[in-house]
């Protein structure tokens, strides 16, 4: 009977009957047509799978001739590739298959073929796994890990082979090469000969998508797993047992792409323990990994608690070591001075290494926007900080020409994201959390790539065709104009209505706690709590105005900004509005650019965000024609959900912050429907949308 179902299912793939359950990413079936595809006879995995993709893909003209040629061209870089009317050119293996994934991606998506060359703006496009050897996933929202399982990290199912080899594809059509397999916060046992094997089946699998397996390690394994005395990076018995386990992990899987380490960073463990510098503990793992060519990328996310200004910490760490770090060494440093918060300046450390290998980190995962019930499209964000300019070396000096070796020398260049995958049937929880994967890749790949163009493209890749059941599918232009447009539009202000409802006008790091970094906690300061990790130390909400004065006046992080910038930042009347308060504690009467006072913008901000979910919740309700019952009824529920917690952030903040104030919230303003007592004493734990699909 299973098997008769099973068949009947399969029967009506092909007619669109099949229900969406977002399992196929922007990947979905579609009836292909036949193509010959030639060949390099040598055989290997990764040209297999091109040639699969192709033949399983193809939409062009029927029975068309398409060669796939390696061949070295002074135009291609790294797994770049050209595209003609001939078929695909690369220099690499990679670069074949990223070539034959783009040319059905323009099929798909009726974009042209011309002659062209495509190249990556990084060598090594990442994601990192925040997983646990248990299974567990560190700021994870779509469910366990993919590659780990409490208590059975030994038996590799079926079922896990064509997970990964799933994860590996998407990968792949995306242009990443590279996994970081666990959690920055690694467990030693990572690195045992019994995780060893797993790791190795892994490998085995992403290897013919092209894609590299590494590790996140413990700085303090030799002791934790090896049973030494120290983890000193310069003691000759702890090289030696990196050695042996750098040999014994390249037995297991050869082309292992190296570490990842976050080290002397909220209590791990690092070379700072032994009086050693970040760059001793980097340029020792270096060595051990350089004879098989082997990375080490070093966090920068270091602060600690007795410092005055969090935001200055790892600029201050890393600036005195530039130039001192081995050329295998990258320096991971995250977008914004703090943490992934919905809206940061970039990093000063962006351009002000200048002789080091710097890339940027990324979160994709969303641990403060909204997890997995907000609707947030990432890619402004991450184009925001990609193309801010640096004028570390003059006007142009971005953070992406900054890391992608354009503006210096660099033997390595990469750009990472702290994935947002789980076991989730959708894999990433929310259906539109998809997107920031799919646009992270693509960013990675070019990294002035336009958000707009890639929220279109994966618009028509995933929801293209997938109206309700056995209705005729809607025309093209029914289709552009009832969904394409409208919901290009939401996703493009989406990040936006959440710095606005959540921390606008530069207020950072005002969430609570109590509920992993969802919802507004200014309040939140438990006794005995690091002032660091609490909301007051970041907005100083007092009588005399809000905001971190990180003026020359004050902690004068300013000055780590290169000028024009430094002078620009440093005056309220010339800092761009969306750092005001980043930079500057301002009283509450303030006057801004709008001639309106820094109290009556905040509401203004605040409610905006709010409407600005209501009408996401609107366009959403007319697009349903367009989707299928299952992924519109999922989204509307989670689009309610938002729109319920953005009130409450509204409310929350703004009675809070009037306490200090004591303003009247302006009358344009939807006057809040909580208490600040209840929010207080409940510190209500959000809505999750999770119910069930409302028809
Ligand atoms: O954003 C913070 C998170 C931690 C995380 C840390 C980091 C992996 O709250 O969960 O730990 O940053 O990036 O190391």
């Amino acid at each position: 009977m299973k098997k008769l179902l099973f068949s009947l299912l399969s029967l009506c793939a092909p007619l669109g009957l099949r229900a969406e359950d977002g399992h196929q990413l922007w990947l979905r079936p579609h009836a292909a047509v036949p193509v010959t595809v030639v060949a390099p006879a040598q055989k290997s995995a990764v040209l297999a799978t091109a040639k699969r993709e192709l033949q399983q893909g193809w939409q062009g003209t029927a029975g068309a001739t398409v060669a796939l040629t390696l061949r070295k061209d002074k135009a291609i870089k790294y797994d770049g590739f050209r595209l003609s009317k001939q078929g695909v050119q690369a220099a690499t293996e990679r670069g074949i298959l990223y070539g034959v994934f783009e040319l059905l991606r323009r099929q798909q998506t009726g974009q042209p073929v011309a002659e062209e060359v495509s190249n990556p703006s990084y060598e090594f496009r990442l994601l990192n796994h925040w997983d646990n050897p248990d299974g567990s996933v560190e700021r994870g929202y779509a469910g366990k890990s993919i590659f780990w399982r409490k208590d059975s990290a030994l038996v590799v199912t079926g079922r896990d082979k064509r997970l990964w080899q799933e994860y590996a594809r998407a990968n792949a059509s995306i242009g990443l090469n590279s996994s970081v397999l666990n959690n920055v916060n690694a467990s030693p046992v990572i690195l045992s000969a019994a995780y060893l094997s797993r790791v190795k089946a892994i490998a085995d699998v992403l290897r013919p998508y092209g894609v590299k397996t590494y590790l996140s390690i413990k700085f303090s394994s030799p002791v934790l797993l090896g049973g030494l005395k120290t983890a000193d990076p310069l003691d000759p018995a702890v090289v030696k047992w990196w050695q042996g386990k750098a040999k014994e992990i390249y037995q297991q899987v050869p082309d292992f792409g190296g570490f990842l380490v976050k080290a002397s960073s909220e209590g791990q463990p690092g070379p700072q323990d032994y009086g050693r510098t970040h760059a001793d503990g980097a340029n020792m793992l270096a060595d051990v990994l350089r004879p098989y060519g082997g990375l080490v990328m070093w966090r920068a996310f270091v602060y600690s608690p007795s410092d005055k200004d969090r935001a200055k910490q790892a600029y201050n760490e890393f600036v005195p070591l530039d130039g001192k770090f081995r050329d295998n060494v990258i320096v991971q440093v995250k977008n914004g001075p703090v943490d992934f918060q919905p809206r940061e300046p970039f990093s000063p450390l962006f351009g002000a290494l200048k002789k080091t290998a710097v890339m940027p980190e990324f979160q994709i995962t969303q641990e403060y926007l909204g997890h997995a019930i907000d609707l947030a499209y990432l890619a402004p964000m991450w184009a925001e900080c990609l193309q801010s300019d640096t004028y570390q070396a003059g006007p142009g000096s971005t953070v992406a020409r900054c890391t992608d070796g354009s503006v210096y020398r660099q033997a390595h260049s990469a750009m990472a994201g702290v994935s947002n995958v789980g076991l989730d049937t959708n894999w990433t929880g929310h259906d539109f959390a998809q997107a920031n994967w799919y646009a992270f890749g693509r960013l990675a790949w070019n990294s002035s790539a336009e958000s707009a163009q890639l929220a279109e493209e994966w618009l028509k890749l995933t929801f293209q065709n997938a109206a309700a059941g056995s209705q005729p599918a809607p025309a093209a232009a029914d289709w552009n104009a009832g969904f394409l447009a409208p919901v290009t539009q939401l996703m493009l202000a989406s990040r936006e209505a959440i710095v606005d409802y959540s921390m606008p006008l530069g207020l950072h790091h005002i969430m609570s706690a109590t509920h992993g970094h969802y919802g507004p906690g200014p309040w939140w300061a438990p006794p005995g709590m690091r002032a660091d990790w609490t909301p007051p130390y970041y907005h100083q909400a007092a009588a005399n105005g809000v905001g971190f004065d990180r003026t020359t006046a004050g902690s004068n992080a300013v000055s780590q900004y290169h000028e024009p910038l430094a002078s620009q930042f440093n005056d309220p009347a010339t800092c761009p509005d969306q750092y005001l308060l980043w930079f500057h504690h301002l009283p509450w009467d303030f006057k801004l650019k709008s001639g309106r006072t820094l109290w009556d913008e905040l509401a203004l901000h605040y409610d905006h965000g709010v409407q600005q979910v209501r009408q996401f919740q609107r366009t959403w309700d007319q697009a349903r024609p367009y989707v299928d019952a299952e992924r519109f009824g999922t989204v509307q529920n989670k689009l309610r959900a938002q729109s319920g917690n953005a009130v409450l952030w509204k409310d929350a903040c703004l009675l809070y912050f009037q306490q200090f104030s004591h303003l009247p919230i302006p009358a344009t303003v939807e006057p809040p429907m909580h208490t600040l007592d209840a929010v207080i004493a409940n510190d209500l734990p959000p809505q999750r949308g999770n119910g069930p699909a409302r028809p």
